[in-house]
């Protein structure tokens, strides 16, 4: 190939390598989208180590996205029922820097918001952190993270002492049992998937469970499918660990020399007997027993997970109970084992380095560690005691902080959240008191626009450089490729814009994002995701895994603390970056790993005779989110044209519901319309529906206009998976409800 570059699919957190040629090459017919615009060929990059040459339909079909109802200028407004007009950078440049000084010196910083996102490049998110936490002195940081991984960082703090997945894909190769749970791989991580079951069925031996209230893809190729009801993981977990005893399918050596506070667990788990367990869950005893024995027999067993796990108001007690089952076993550190969560974004890892959520500092940093605040300020030349010691307002506190008037300023940027936040009937009444809203995307319209004061222009992948890291800790570059679109600019620059204006002309003085690159990664210097060995250089090469520190990097930085007492923690650097705690031990103040004894708690809003269902949510193989970009690709279109709700035939046939029927779903908090999918591949009492339908996509069929946001205390993350409903037959014809999708379709210009 001529003239191709290498980047990164800026989709899923698999991370497939791409490569992209111009569309029009000599001799070669120009590839074009459904509008007859020339676009950029696609297809797998062979040398990427992560994907190996494969591509899922949304990696294939990116480049048709790319022209698409682009937001090509700024656009300003001073109340929300005025219609935009067109501003120049510095007219909105100056509104927004006016703002956020009137705020800081009225309010408080604390006042001022930014929501962001796992698909910002690393370099956004870092000068981000840089703007919010220290030079405005607010830890009000958040990203769409806390909708999704954020679970998985809490109990991967808890249970390890810090963030970060320990396993590679590598794994998926080497294992003798895969445990799937919440997780629909097979539809949301594709290219993970296919390694995985290529593996199975090469190797007969090799089991796969999936644990899914749905009969998905993905449970369709296990050997073995356990359909629980909503929210009884912990039950399962503890059901599974309980039999492992039982059978002394235990690893004593590994508990007694690498762990803690197991006597806590074993009593939790002796609570759990099988019958009891199998009926809370509604599976069959042999099909728990066949689990705990798959699991038992194995010597590798890696777990993977993903928002079923998550999103919960146990989320951190879920993934804790399944590291339980690896800490029992001495299933990780090794090839082929270990807990190993699915990031779902893009760059969401890259996030978590560079400390984007609210309660976290670059480089696997805590707000609440003073050591850590002392290092940031000194690196990047505040001064002492800048840094807020209070963790900030996470996605959700945010909306209720505009409710009360706390929130006087409100940057939203690489998110949608007037589709993806729970509850959204209140989420928009709290956007629409905003003060002063900021949006920053790439498309135009979109759903949050409508709440906006200031809209601004973002290039987006493909028209920026950064740099981004999935599931399995490789880091890949993604330079431009393409023009920019309008007056668009990488979100980095702006935010190192509107830092300069506030006077922080020093801090913000980067030539381009490899400079920005060059001071984060010297940040994580001897922490567990140290990269400073990483340079855009060396990743114009090839894409590089981490840990990968500057002096010797063959060797993996392993856990080296600089900061939390660790005299008594044996420091041997593993000798193989491609896993963690391959030493079996721990970045926590004794380096043993933390067994944690949790009973489970249920759902937040079990169902009850009003509303004797409950809903779940997710993903389709083809759809990315709010559809701001597959909802434009054709090919993608028709694979999922419509929203619709699954329901088993036994809750179809007491409702009166028939395969096609339009019905009407109804939470405490709000009520949407969807055609019905009569299916067994739902559990009984459970019905689903798809999340990637907003307002400007489908008349009324809104996932988020039914859920809550009831939210696991450790990781604030919202409980997305599950609220009770009540489905009922609608009366209108169904005929009226197509026009009127029609139309909106039209407003899209599709
Ligand atoms: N095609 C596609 N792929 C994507 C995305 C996309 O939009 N489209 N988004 C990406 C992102 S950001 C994310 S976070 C990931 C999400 O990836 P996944 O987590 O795999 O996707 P979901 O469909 O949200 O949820 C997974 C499964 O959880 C199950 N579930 C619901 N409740 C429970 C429960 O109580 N227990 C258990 N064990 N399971 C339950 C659901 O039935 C569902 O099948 O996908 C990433 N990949
Ligand atoms: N009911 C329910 N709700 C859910 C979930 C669920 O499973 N069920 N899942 C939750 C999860 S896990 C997630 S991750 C969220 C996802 O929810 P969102 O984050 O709201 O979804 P996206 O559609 O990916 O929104 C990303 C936006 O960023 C824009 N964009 C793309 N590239 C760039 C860029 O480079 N710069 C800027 N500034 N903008 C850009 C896109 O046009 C798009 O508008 O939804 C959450 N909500
Ligand atoms: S599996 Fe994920 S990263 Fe790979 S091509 Fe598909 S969407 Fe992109
Ligand atoms: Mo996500």
């Amino acid at each position: 190939m001529t003239n191709s570059t290498k980047t990164l699919c800026p989709y899923c957190g698999v991370g497939c390598g791409l490569e992209v040629t111009p569309p029009a090459q000599s001799g070669k017919a120009t590839h074009r989208d459904s509008e007859g615009t020339p676009i950029w060929r696609v297809r797998g990059d062979r040398d990427h180590p992560s994907s190996q040459g494969k591509v899922c339909v949304k990696g294939a079909t990116v480049s048709e996205s790319l022209d698409k109802n682009r937001l090509k200028y700024p656009m300003m407004r001073d109340s929300l029922d005025q219609p935009f007009r067109r501003v120049s950078w510095d007219e909105a440049l100056d509104r927004i820097v006016l703002q956020l000084q009137t705020v800081r010196f009225t309010q408080g910083p604390e006042a001022i918001c930014m929501y962001g996102s796992g698909q910002f490049q690393t370099e956004d998110y870092y000068i981000a952190q840089k703007l919010l936490k220290g030079c405005l002195g607010t830890n009000n940081f958040d990203a769409n993270s806390r909708l999704c991984m954020s679970s998985a960082v809490s109990g991967y703090i808890q249970s390890f002492g810090s963030d970060g997945p320990p396993c590679c894909y590598e794994d998926l190769e080497q294992t003798d049992c895969a445990f799937l749970i919440g997780t629909n791989t097979a539809e949301c991580h594709p290219i993970v998937f296919n390694r995985l079951h290529k593996h199975c069925k090469k190797n007969r031996k090799v089991k796969m469970i999936v644990v899914d209230p749905r009969r998905t893809s993905t449970a369709e190729a296990a050997d073995l499918h356990l359909a629980i009801r909503p929210g009884t993981d912990i039950d399962l977990l503890n059901g599974i660990a309980h039999l492992l005893m039982r059978w002394g399918k235990i690893n004593t050596l590994f508990i007694d020399d690498c762990t803690r506070d197991f006597p806590l667990y074993a009593d939790i788990i002796r609570h759990y007997p099988p019958e009891l367990v199998a009926r809370k869950c509604g599976i069959r005893l042999d099909e728990l027993e066949k689990a705990a024995r798959y699991w038992g027999d194995a010597e590798r067993v890696l777990s993977l997970w993903s928002m079923g796990m998550n999103q919960s108001s146990e989320g951190t007690a879920k993934v804790r109970t399944l590291i339980n089952l690896h800490l029992m076993t001495g299933t990780l550190g090794r090839p082929g084992s270990g807990p190993f969560s699915l990031t779902g974004q893009p760059n969401a890892m890259g996030g978590r380095e560079a400390g984007g959520l609210a309660h976290i500092l670059p480089g696997y940093r805590l707000v609440k560690n003073p050591q850590h605040r002392a290092e940031l300020e000194q690196l990047w030349g505040l001064n002492p005691g800048q840094i807020s010691p209070e963790p900030g307002l996470t996605a959700w506190d945010m909306i209720l902080g505009l409710e009360t008037g706390a929130v006087g300023f409100l940057w939203i940027a690489a998110t949608n959240p007037a589709v993806s936040m729970p509850d959204l009937e209140r989420t928009k009444a709290a956007l629409k008191q905003s003060p002063f809203t900021v949006y920053q995307d790439a498309y135009y319209p979109t759903e949050t626009a409508a709440y906006a004061h200031v809209i601004l222009p973002a290039a987006q992948w493909s028209e920026k450089t950064g740099t981004m890291t999935n599931s399995e800790r490789v880091v890949t570059l993604c330079p431009q490729f393409r023009h920019r679109v309008g007056e668009s600019r990488a979100d980095w620059e702006i935010f190192a814009e509107v830092g300069r204006r506030l006077g922080f002309r020093e801090q913000f003085d980067f030539a381009d994002s490899a400079a920005v690159h060059r001071e984060f990664v010297q940040l994580t210097r001897g922490r567990v995701c140290d990269m400073t060995g990483i340079t855009y250089e060396q990743l114009q090469e090839a894409p590089i895994q981490w840990p990968h520190p500057e002096e010797n990097p063959d060797v993996g930085a392993g856990f080296t603390d600089k900061v939390l007492p660790t005299s008594n923690v044996t420091k041997s650097a593993p000798t193989n970056s491609k896993r963690l705690y391959t030493d079996w031990r721990f970045p926590t103040a004794d380096g043993r790993a933390k067994f944690a004894a949790y009973h489970s708690r249920g759902l937040a809003e079990p169902p009850d005779p009003n509303y004797p269902l409950v809903l779940t949510t997710g993903r389709l193989y083809g759809h990315w989110h709010t559809q701001t970009r597959t909802g434009r690709i054709p090919k993608i279109q028709q694979m999922h044209p419509q929203p619709f709700l699954e329901i088993h035939p036994r809750d179809a046939q007491k409702l009166g519901i028939e395969e096609g029927n339009w019905v009407e779903v109804r939470s405490r908090r709000g009520k949407s319309r969807f055609p019905a999918q009569v299916t067994k591949a739902i559990a009984p009492g459970t019905v689903f529906v798809p999340m990637h339908w907003g307002a400007l996509w489908a008349a009324n069929s809104e996932a988020n206009a039914l859920t809550h946001p009831e939210s696991c205390p450790d990781s604030g993350q919202p409980e997305l998976k599950a609220c009770a409903v009540q489905v009922s037959l609608v009366p209108e014809s169904a005929e009226v409800l197509w026009e009127q999708e029609v139309e909106q379709q039209s407003i899209l210009g599709k």
